[in-house]
């Protein structure tokens, strides 16, 4: 007799794009290039957020390519944690390669230069099956989707929402020209106007149903509201606050961990919503990177830019000492990688990353 063997055959599949947070076991993921990186070239966003002693850089060579020594050595540690990541059973796809040095005009302004293809976290986010592409408010940053489309095209060809946020203007009424930095203590005063929504995605960290961000130098509360109504009702977005007047990305300043477990930046994360009370929340440890070390695009804070594999496992720099021990001591399994060549474009492991894929299914947390 004939059996039924439907339920045998009825396979549960992850869609091909599929992330709700920043820990369910990673199963595939983009990892950034370095190659053909250039200096910001000099606007207010980067006044408003890059280290005040890189300045004269950027006004003097912004628009050329990074030393190449530089690029060759950033290049050798990305190419370190795909292998890393590869030999943990991830898959790993990169960006096409471009060139960033072209210089470039809308109706309404010109940049000298892209940036570069570094950091796929702050072009675009994963939400459940969704891709959505991040409407970024530096005109150096315009095009620099581009890099991604073939892999964004092979998704949605394969079942992936596909959602580029509004194309951007960009015009001079996204910017605050008279913008003058605020002392440490007093209200965040941001260079961005409420002209259009424009953030970049890594102002966003996910924990399944709620999503945090916080209003920053490259995101606006339009954007947030943006965000917001997209996601929809499935999705609760929390605005955080945090002592920061250059604020650019929350990954190197509130960084979930695992159900239940945040790590925070000891000094800029100073008050959490009471939501976090029943969480074990941990001060990131003294920050180790040298101060000789050239940063020039992010603070020291990018030690604590982590990118977890699975609640256990998470990527850290091999010479932080401080931050392995701790996570240690937390119950994490760190898996060391060379990267403070790396650090020196702006960002780290969570930066230079983009969670594609991801086991698990959307939960709530708190
Ligand atoms: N792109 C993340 C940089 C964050 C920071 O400078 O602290």
């Amino acid at each position: 007799m004939e059996q039924n063997h439907s339920s045998q055959l009825t396979e549960t599949t992850t869609p091909v794009v599929n992330s709700f947070n920043e820990w369910d076991t990673l199963e595939e993921v983009i990892v950034g290039r370095l190659d053909g990186a250039v200096i910001p070239p000099w606007h207010i966003t980067v006044k408003a957020t890059m280290p005040q002693r890189y300045w004269d850089l950027f006004r003097t060579f912004g628009g050329q390519l990074f030393p190449p020594e530089q690029i060759k050595a950033g290049e050798k540690e990305l190419e370190e944690l795909a292998h890393i990541l590869e030999s943990e059973g991830v898959k790993v796809r990169r960006p096409d390669a471009a060139n960033y040095t072209r210089p470039y005009s809308t109706p309404d302004w010109e940049s000298p230069s892209g940036l570069y293809g570094a950091m796929p976290r702050d072009v675009m986010i994963v939400v459940g099956d969704k891709l959505i592409e991040a409407p970024m408010p530096w005109r150096s940053r315009f095009f620099e989707i581009n890099a991604y489309r073939s892999l964004i095209k092979e998704y949605f060809h394969q079942g992936a929402q596909w959602i580029p946020a509004p194309k951007p203007q960009l015009t001079d009424e996204l910017y605050n020209y008279q913008y003058q930095e605020a002392g440490k203590d007093e209200e965040f005063n941001s260079l961005l106007t409420e002209f259009e929504p424009v953030f970049d995605a890594a102002e966003f960290a996910r924990c399944g149903r709620d999503i945090f961000v916080q209003q920053s130098q490259v995101t606006n509360r339009f954007g947030i509201e943006w965000m917001r109504r997209i996601l929809g009702d499935e999705y609760r977005i929390h605005e955080l606050k945090f002592k920061d007047q250059s604020a650019m990305h929350i990954d190197a300043t509130f960084v979930p961990m695992a159900p239940g477990k945040l790590l925070i930046h000891p000094e800029k994360a100073d008050k959490l919503p009471e939501m976090f009370n029943s969480w074990d929340v941990r001060k990131a440890p003294e920050f180790s990177i040298p101060d000789d070390h050239p940063l020039y695009m992010s603070s020291k804070g990018v030690g604590m830019n982590l990118l977890s594999i699975d609640e256990q496992r998470v990527i850290v720099e091999k010479q932080d000492e401080p931050m392995i021990k701790m996570l240690k001591d937390w119950g994490f399994t760190p898996i060391p990688c060379n990267f403070r060549n790396f650090n020196t474009f702006g960002g780290s492991f969570h930066c230079a990353t983009l969670d594609v894929r991801r086991k698990g299914t959307l939960q709530s947390y708190f």
